[in-house]
């Protein structure tokens, strides 16, 4: 039998058991339609381990992973800079605590609401149960919409939003750091407003400046670790990044850190995008050209359409995304559902052979299919993005210790959780000679998550 039916014939024989779970999960929290997308996947990688044994089942362990500790959701209330009053929503979702504080970025965007924010906070207690670290899971966020803002209205902003979460964080409660729309700078502030309303300084959010206690390479983790993911994934068929030629999607912080390390290790990249449009450069985004990004981005906080203009032979893709431009490895690199089945099948056609999800579950569950079914190397989201929680997670421990590790050591020990990650979703992926890094990242998490919830009894 291949592959591909043998996966069907086990699918076929829990896939009831998986509808009626759903359909309780759909009753409980209905329209959270990301969340629903996010808990079948894993549903179905895991019941039939969830079968196999009695005390997952005693213990209903999939019954309470769907249901989050703690939901805090608050009215953020700030001035403009027309002094007009703005009112947003305010969330964190704390998913589980069964392995460490709860921990997860906090994302800033129009389309945050709970469900999203659960879907996120569920695929973090995964991620985070395969960083090897003792990290529990939770997001938060709101749908604030940093484009267009002053800093003075950003501040303003993260000041109300912490004057609500303080409260319920801390460095051995619930540890934020960023996501979408909440970089180096919403840090500062968000930290600036917890040090003055707590009376503290400590390490209850990581992505701080390593000025004032922050890791060496948290910036660049999730980027560069998306690479290692991808190299280590290429290991197997005895390949590497070097002289291939890469398509990323998006240009914030998790595209441009993925961007420069294909770079450095000899790769070519055709593209980068934002919400509004896709540049195509076939003469590949190198260093230089990284740097104007960067500035742009970073500094200028433009649109990635300026890149056309700036340099020559580069062409702008307006409302497109990357995936129509051949490339040999993807890096999905900007939000949820970017890659539908039609690109998933015209990334496969075009001849990619290797994706590594550098954004939180990139791939709509048909795409995943077809990349399945075409027998990738497909990285999922929790296993190829893990760098930048795991080197959070190292950040927690230099700020506990009170000790600085340097950029040298924090890439060795980023590259080893790389490793061991792929290790985990290869021993747990396997069949039939190939592995599926969907079922092997699932299972290999719950297994931790679920044993420890076994063993911390019915809480
Ligand atoms: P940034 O805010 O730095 O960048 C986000 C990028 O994605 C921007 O280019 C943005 O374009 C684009 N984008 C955002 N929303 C959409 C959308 N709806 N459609 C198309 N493009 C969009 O965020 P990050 O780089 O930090 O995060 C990117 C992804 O990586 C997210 O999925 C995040 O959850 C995930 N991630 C981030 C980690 C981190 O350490 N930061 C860790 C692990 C995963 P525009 O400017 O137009 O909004
Ligand atoms: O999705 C993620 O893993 C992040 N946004 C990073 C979380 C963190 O706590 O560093």
């Amino acid at each position: 039998m291949s592959v591909t039916a043998s996966r069907r014939t086990e699918e076929s024989s829990i896939e009831p058991l998986v509808e009626a779970f759903m359909q309780r999960v759909v009753a409980q929290s209905p329209g959270e339609v990301e969340f629903h997308q996010a808990v079948r996947e894993v549903a179905r990688s895991v019941m039939p381990l969830v079968q196999s044994k009695k005390a997952y089942r005693d213990a209903k362990v999939l019954d309470r992973l769907v249901v989050p500790e703690n939901v805090y959701m608050f009215r953020v209330v700030w001035t403009d800079d027309a002094g007009e009053v703005r009112v947003n929503r305010g969330y964190r979702v704390q998913m589980s605590s069964l392995l460490g504080p709860y921990k997860g970025g906090l994302r800033f965007h129009p389309s945050v609401n709970l469900g999203v924010l659960k879907f996120l906070a569920f695929e973090q207690v995964f991620k985070n149960s395969l960083t090897t670290l003792l990290l529990g899971g939770g997001k938060g966020g709101s749908d604030f919409d940093p484009k267009g803002r002053s800093d003075g209205e950003v501040m303003r902003f993260c000041q109300s939003f912490m004057s609500c979460l303080f409260r319920h964080i801390g460095s051995e409660i619930d540890v934020p750091a960023g996501d979408i729309g909440v970089g180096g700078r919403e840090i500062g502030f968000l930290f600036g407003q917890y040090r003055k309303l707590t009376h503290r300084f400590d390490g209850a959010l990581t992505g701080k400046n390593v000025a004032w206690g922050g890791s060496n390479l948290r910036p660049e983790a999730t980027g560069y670790g998306s690479v290692y993911f991808a190299n280590d994934m290429l290991s197997t068929r005895g390949e590497s990044v070097k002289g291939k030629t890469a398509t990323v999607s998006g240009s914030g912080n998790v595209a441009q850190y993925t961007v420069e390390k294909l770079n450095t290790l000899g790769a070519k990249v055709v593209t980068m995008s934002d919400s509004n449009g896709t540049i195509v450069d076939p003469d590949g985004i190198d260093a230089e050209k990284l740097a104007w990004v960067m500035e742009l981005k970073n500094v200028r906080r433009g649109r990635i359409s300026e890149y056309a203009n700036q340099f020559r032979g580069a062409q702008y893709l307006p409302g497109k995304r990357p995936w129509a431009v051949p490339c040999d490895l993807a890096f999905p690199s900007a939000t949820q559902n970017e890659i539908e089945e039609e690109d998933a099948r015209t990334l496969v056609r075009n001849g990619c052979y290797c994706v590594s999800e550098g954004a939180n579950m990139p791939s709509h569950a048909d795409a995943v299919e077809v990349f399945l079914d075409a027998k990738i190397l497909y990285g999922p989201g929790k296993a190829a993005n893990a760098g930048g929680v795991a080197v959070s997670g190292l950040e927690m421990n230099q700020n506990a210790g009170c000790m600085r590790r340097s950029r040298e050591d924090v890439d060795a020990q980023l590259k080893t959780i790389m490793h061991s990650i792929h290790e985990n979703c290869v021993a747990y992926g396997r069949e039939n000679g190939f592995v599926n890094y969907v079922n092997g990242a699932n299972a290999a998490a719950f297994v931790k998550v679920a044993d420890a919830m076994v063993q911390q009894g019915y809480v």
